[in-house]
């Protein structure tokens, strides 16, 4: 089999020391078997070796402080993705450990001469990968198998908004959104063989802290992924343009935990919105959050080492906000007032309520609660903070290019312009309550998300 997957998604990060061996792919963001370049890419170079290819996952507990509420979803969809693995008789090992170790000490006992990883823009995942290079023999290969177009090779700088990543991504789009190869059942050869992967031992391995509750409104996996599209397509896409600023009205996807965790394609995602909804207001409004705001957020967390903190700010708003800094906070309030939702501020305990509970805050409230955050905080570098903390606490989608920027954007004016200056805040865009009114209906938010509280 020739390599069919573009080069322009390949990056190969070390060259094998040994001259052949088996090939694994290390899976970590994109954790599903169909639609995954860097699977395909695994498959493919196996194939033109000649060797068998297994997938390895790697359990690293408190990963980033994730909890129960992420540990479950993401270990629900692993073990589906194990199965469909099987089904396409491709092995599954599932480790536990500190990744780099662990899979330098696994391709050393295969014999393993290559590895393919995804691509990640997060410092913990170049970590790891340092970390690997350093103790392993085999070579290392990395698949952006994330972004249809991919982030290294759509932009090779931080791009200062969307407005000018846009056009990048809108003249390479035709080329990258290509089909998937549908992958031929291959025979499955030594020395990798099945594993009966005993989950519940792995959900004691993490010991996530179950203080942030699971939650049943969304289920788990590649298969509730397709459910949840094709339900979004079917019932919610026509009003998605008009509505999806509206945290009353349930019209948008729900598609991110889906996509943090790589148990859909943003590709697939957008094949089927060509096929079934193309040049409709909505198909234009879904694919800019989608396609240019979220490859937006890899390029500024790939190429900003200090996306999630003050100093990644663009230099105009860390000037204004350095002005702003002694400014007097009308309120401010400890981590754990917000929290609990103990502001003076009902709708912004609203929100904070529905991330608490659901594991998903409507995206147009992220902005408002992150925003206020910035005013009631002492200083910028604690509301980044905080807004950081609390997001990735509780949101299912947390811990995400999308999030680092979400909250940049909000506190620290990333890929927007100035706006009047005022107290505080200084020129970065400011939000409130009444602007929140004029919006949608602030009652009915408070209503559901502060009964019974
Ligand atoms: P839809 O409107 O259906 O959008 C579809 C997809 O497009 C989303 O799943 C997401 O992948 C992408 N998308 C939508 N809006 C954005 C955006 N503003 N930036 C980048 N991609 C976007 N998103 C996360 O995935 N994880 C986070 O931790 C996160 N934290 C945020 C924090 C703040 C303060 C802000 C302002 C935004 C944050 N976002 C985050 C972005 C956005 O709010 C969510 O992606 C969106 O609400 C997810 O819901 P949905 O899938 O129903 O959205
Ligand atoms: N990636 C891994 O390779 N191993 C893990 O154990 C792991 C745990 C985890 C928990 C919560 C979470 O939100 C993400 C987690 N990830 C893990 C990373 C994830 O796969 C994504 O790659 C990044 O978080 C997004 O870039």
């Amino acid at each position: 089999m020739c390599i069919m997957v573009r080069k322009e998604r390949v990056q190969q990060l070390k060259k094998s020391n040994l001259k052949n061996g088996p090939v694994i792919y290390w899976m970590s963001r994109d954790q599903r078997a169909h639609d995954n370049w860097a699977l395909q890419f695994a498959r493919e170079l196996s194939a033109s070796l000649n060797q068998s290819m297994a997938v390895v996952f790697c359990l690293s507990p408190g990963f980033q402080s994730a909890t129960l509420r992420q540990y479950n979803f993401m270990l629900k969809g692993l073990q589906e993705c194990a199965k469909d693995l099987e089904k396409m008789q491709i092995p599954f090992y599932l480790l536990r450990g500190e990744p780099a170790s662990e899979l330098a000490k696994f391709s050393e006992s295969m014999g393993v001469s290559e590895v393919v990883t995804d691509f990640d823009p997060l410092r913990i995942k170049k970590k790891w990968k340092d970390e690997f290079m350093q103790l392993a023999q085999a070579g290392l290969y990395e698949v952006d198998a994330h972004n249809i177009v991919p982030c290294r090779f759509v932009s090779q700088k931080c791009e200062f908004g969307a407005y000018t990543l846009r056009p990048k991504i809108k003249r390479n789009l035709e080329t990258f959104l290509d089909e998937f190869p549908t992958g031929k059942i291959q025979k499955q050869t030594a020395p990798f063989s099945f594993q009966e992967i005993n989950w519940d031992e792995a959900y004691k391995f993490v010991s996530a802290d179950s203080a942030v509750n699971i939650v049943d409104w969304i289920k788990p996996g590649q298969a509730a992924a397709g459910a949840m599209l094709s339900a979004f397509l079917e019932k919610k896409f026509d009003a998605y343009s008009q509505k999806r600023n509206d945290p009353t009205e349930d019209v948008t996807s729900n598609l991110s935990p889906y996509l943090h965790f790589g148990q859909i394609s943003a590709q697939r995602i957008t094949l089927e919105i060509l096929v079934k909804h193309s040049h409709s207001e909505s198909a234009e409004a879904f694919l800019e959050e989608l396609i240019v705001r979220r490859e937006l957020s890899d390029n500024y967390c790939f190429y900003n080492p200090y996306y999630d903190s003050f100093e990644g700010f663009p230099e105009w708003a860390r000037k204004t906000l350095n002005e702003h800094r002694n400014d007097e906070r009308e309120y401010t309030y400890s981590f754990a007032e917000f929290e609990n939702a103990q502001t003076h501020d009902r709708l912004w305990n609203a929100a904070q309520q529905e991330v608490v509970r659901t594991g998903k805050m409507h995206g147009y409230m992220r902005m408002y609660w992150a925003k206020k955050i910035l005013e009631w905080t002492k200083s910028p570098e604690e509301a980044l903070d905080f807004s950081i903390r609390l997001n990735d606490r509780y949101q299912l989608d947390g811990r995400d290019p999308n999030g680092y920027v979400g909250c940049a954007w909000s506190v620290g004016g990333v890929h927007d312009r100035a706006w009047a200056n005022r107290p505080v805040f200084g020129k970065i865009r400011y939000m409130n309550y009444q602007g929140c009114k004029r919006k949608f209906n602030v009652e009915r938010y408070m209503e559901k998300w502060l009964k019974d509280s």
